[in-house]
């Protein structure tokens, strides 16, 4: 289309024309929930969510006020500003279909980094109930394997000497819990939607831990208001990329400078503890169950841990997307082995669920060919993804004397990822890692002691002195090191 409509307020009515648009009125003043974290996954998840709701009439009194911590966030920020906080969500079917709408649950966007003042006043309204959390698995602070929170951090050195100058996540929700209690409001419920196995509970432990360090009193009164709810987020979504803004611009002539692409399947299953109340998620098919840590366990170990799987070994293997390694027929059996013989094992009976059925749905999820979802982005930050993911099934089953081979081999072909940092071609691998430098590091020990890269305490515990694993991964490393393609290896452990 030759003149492609911007995205905002002003333009809905014609942008409706072409696709659907909010319904609703978009009213500021309300709130109901901040979200810190608002990346491409939040706004095909959460904001979608609380959108059908206002779509269908309901929730009126709810909207969202984002907040970027990082200094990278300021990008939205400023295209959220032209675009009065729109975006368009496109759902890419399989058979090529790809559905745009505008969503209008968020309102308002907040950056913590140039004024933190705004955003505690936000967190501490009184219309306040609900702060949500997508700060990614590295966003909660804590030694993966002790499990304690992380004081090394100069941050957190700050706002323990400064509570009035937030810098993160922990920083912002004491200051404004303690504003809060100081005048009588209700906590408000903080609820975690990242891929950690509860976490929740996580969010609470850290949270007490750093407000213990703070104000104790507060920590008190945190520990006995401040619900934490578990819950299971699950919809798979690629980073935008400049070709999704064309098709929208092109196809279906709205002009938005960030979209956000995601495939139709969406999840989201949530223990029903809320301090301060809720939006009735229910009508758009939220579950809300007792117990949400089995459904939790299932979802990492299963989808993000085969996620993984395919990665590390498609990125060596040079597949570009996941769809790419489903496509190859040794990844999808090698996938389907890993799932059966490793993961499923220690999954044990989920009620309710059938894990076959759960399984088949994940191998027709990775193989839509629409979705392009990159290896680059599910490899990004393995330093937090697979200690969460795959490295305790490892250890699960090396204690019931498991299976361990599938996921040992996607080990050792992390450490020649982090090494060499090309493919099994010579292409550059493009690596996204806070830890890139000591990953690096670790790895090309490799030549002078094996287990070099497994003996990073931080990430592996005491893997590398378990005999079984020890044996397996040298072996594979031997051999991947010594020029076997990453095809022949996973050939020869089927
Ligand atoms: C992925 C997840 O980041 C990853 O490695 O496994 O982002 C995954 O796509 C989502 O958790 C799906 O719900």
């Amino acid at each position: 289309m030759d003149n492609p409509i911007q995205l905002n307020q002003e333009n809905l009515e014609a942008i409706g024309s072409h696709i659907p648009v909010p319904k609703y009125s978009r009213d500021t003043e309300n709130g109901g929930i901040v979200h810190i974290g608002v990346g491409g996954f939040h706004r095909a998840h959460l904001a979608y969510y609380l959108h059908q709701l206002k779509q269908s009439g309901d929730a009126s009194a709810w909207n969202i006020t984002g907040v970027g911590l990082r200094e990278a966030d300021t990008k939205l920020h400023d295209i959220f500003k032209t675009q009065d906080h729109l975006y368009t969500l496109m759902v890419k079917h399989p058979d090529g279909k790809i559905e745009p709408e505008v969503i209008g649950s968020i309102v308002d966007f907040k950056m913590g980094t140039t004024d933190p003042e705004p955003v505690i006043v936000r967190m501490a309204h009184p219309s306040t109930k609900i702060v949500s959390l997508t700060i990614t698995e590295g966003g909660y602070n804590f030694n993966p394997t002790t499990g304690e929170f992380n004081f090394d951090i100069p941050d957190i050195q700050h706002e323990l000497r400064h509570p009035d100058d937030p810098k993160t996540v922990y920083g912002f929700l004491t200051a404004a819990l303690k504003r809060r209690r100081d005048i009588g409001l209700p906590a408000f419920t903080v609820l975690s939607c990242d891929n950690i196995e509860h976490n929740g509970d996580m969010a609470r432990k850290m949270l007490l831990t750093f407000a213990e360090a703070q104000n104790p009193d507060l920590a008190k009164w945190i520990a006995e208001e401040v619900s934490f709810p578990n819950s299971m987020v699950d919809r798979i979504t690629p980073v935008t990329t400049p070709a999704d803004i064309e098709t929208l611009a092109q196809n279906f002539g709205i002009q938005d400078a960030w979209p956000v692409t995601c495939e139709p399947f969406i999840q989201w299953v949530v223990e029903d503890k809320f301090s301060n109340g809720r939006p009735d998620f229910e009508k758009v098919d939220v579950q809300f169950v007792p117990d949400v840590v089995p459904y939790e366990k299932m979802k990492l170990r299963l989808l993000n841990a085969g996620h993984s799987v395919l990665g590390l070994l498609g990125a060596i293997h040079g597949h570009p997307t996941i769809n790419a390694c489903v496509e190859d027929e040794l990844f999808a059996n090698y996938l389907r082995a890993f799932l059966d013989q490793e993961a499923t094992p220690i999954l044990g009976n989920i009620e309710g669920i059938d894990l076959e059925d759960y399984k088949n749905s994940l191998l027709e999820r990775f193989a839509n060919p629409n979705i392009k979802d990159s290896v680059s982005r599910i490899c990004s930050e393995s330093s937090a993804k697979l200690p969460k993911f795959l490295i305790p099934t490892i250890h699960e089953n090396l204690a019931t004397g498991g299976s361990i081979k599938f996921a040992t081999l996607v080990i050792a072909a992390w450490c020649c990822y982090s090494d060499k940092q090309v493919d099994q071609n010579g292409e550059p691998l493009e690596i996204i890692d806070v830890m890139q430098g000591t990953l690096h590091d670790a790895a090309k020990e490799t030549t002078n002691d094996a287990l070099a890269f497994v003996k990073q305490e931080s990430l592996f515990g005491g893997l590398a002195e378990n005999e079984r694993f020890a044996a397996s991964y040298t072996s594979l490393l031997q051999e991947l090191y010594q020029g076997a393609t990453i095809k022949k290896l996973m050939q020869g452990l089927l």
